[in-house]
């Protein structure tokens, strides 16, 4: 819930009247910077019509899950939970397939133990794609993964397609690409990218170091893309979508129009350091998200220009606030 996309659901649930129960880990710094603006002191708060609630518990831990769930009884979960930092995957690889792998097996288990009814979303990864076999990637192209991570996603999805199929719960997986926004984690390309730029240009940082600036990625809107997944649980039938922009672009495109957004030339800033470079790279990543356009009418309202732009807007404002500038 703490996360990117779960701060973006958490608001999208709450405007629709949703009672929201989202689950929080417990960590030494407060961790609830994103959807603060949700909840009144004490961690409840009525915004429009809807709730919020939160609650602590784990995917690590198979008891707190099935407390949770036999209290609330929920209509519908998503399971955004992860270790979600691909390169930290490769360090952490253990732990990581524990949350995203067997976390995701425990929430099924407890659903279907607890006989409930609730629809599942599950997060995919277009990481699954990995080494690709075909460009386009659509909900039929195999899966060849390239890291812990990406692994442990395709386990969880097969995980899910099996206990609808075995069991017949209401799971949908959806194969998200890259979804960005101010709200991204500081550690992954396009926001270290972001306040980067920020902090350049506002004299607080000489140099931005990077990795490898060829990888293409289907770079999205977080906000757009929280839609479908809602979408996807309002269908008579659960089904697995590609979610994407069908566009492709390098790191290196990404910074050109990052630094531009600011009047400067990328090549005066950025540093190539070989130690952001992975083990196993994912080259190039780009969906074809017709299925989704065609049987949930969704689709990217937010083009690769102005998610660089809002982004860069975004950390001049933050750097600004953060600095007292
Ligand atoms: O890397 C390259 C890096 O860490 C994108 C997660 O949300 O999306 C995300 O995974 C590309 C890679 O995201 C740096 O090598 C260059 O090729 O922003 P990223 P990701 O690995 O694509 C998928 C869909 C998920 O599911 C994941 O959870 O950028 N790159 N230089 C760099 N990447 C980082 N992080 N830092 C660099 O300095």
């Amino acid at each position: 819930m703490t996360g990117q996309d779960g701060s973006y659901l958490a608001e999208l649930l709450v405007e629709k009247g949703y009672e929201v129960h989202g689950v929080v880990r417990r960590s030494s710094s407060f961790n609830r910077g994103r959807v603060e603006h949700l909840l009144e002191f004490g961690g409840h708060k009525v915004v429009d019509s809807g709730t919020l609630h939160l609650h602590y518990a784990d995917l690590g831990d198979g008891s707190s899950l099935i407390r949770l769930l036999e209290k609330i009884e929920p209509d519908e979960i998503y399971n955004l939970a992860a270790q979600s930092h691909v390169a930290v995957s490769f360090e952490i690889p253990v732990y990581t397939a524990d949350v995203v792998g067997l976390g995701t097996l425990k929430l099924l288990e407890a659903v279907r133990d607890l006989g409930l009814n609730s629809r599942i979303y599950q997060a995919g990864s277009s990481e699954m794609f990995g080494k690709v076999v075909e460009v386009p990637q659509s909900e039929k192209t195999p899966f060849y993964p390239r890291s812990p991570y990406a692994a442990a996603k395709a386990f969880a999805h097969w995980a899910a397609v099996n206990y609808r199929e075995a069991y017949q719960l209401f799971v949908c997986n959806g194969i998200l690409f890259n979804h960005e926004s101010p709200r991204r984690g500081e550690n992954f390309v396009t926001r270290k990218i972001s306040l980067g730029v920020a902090a350049i240009k506002l004299g607080l940082q000489g140099k931005l170091q990077l990795g490898n600036l060829d990888a293409k990625r289907d770079w999205g809107y977080a906000k757009d893309y929280v839609e479908a997944m809602w979408m996807m649980l309002q269908q008579d039938q659960p089904d697995d979508y590609v979610i994407a922009t069908g566009q492709t672009w390098s790191v290196r495109e990404f910074c050109e129009r990052a630094f531009r957004r600011v009047g400067l030339n990328w090549e005066d800033y950025v540093e190539v350091n070989p130690y952001y470079m992975r083990p196993t790279e994912v080259d190039i990543l780009k969906g074809d998200p017709s299925k989704a356009q065609r049987k949930l009418g969704w689709q990217a309202k937010t083009s690769f220009d102005d998610l660089v732009n809002l982004m860069v807007d975004a950390d001049l404002e933050y750097q600004k606030r953060t600095h007292r500038l």
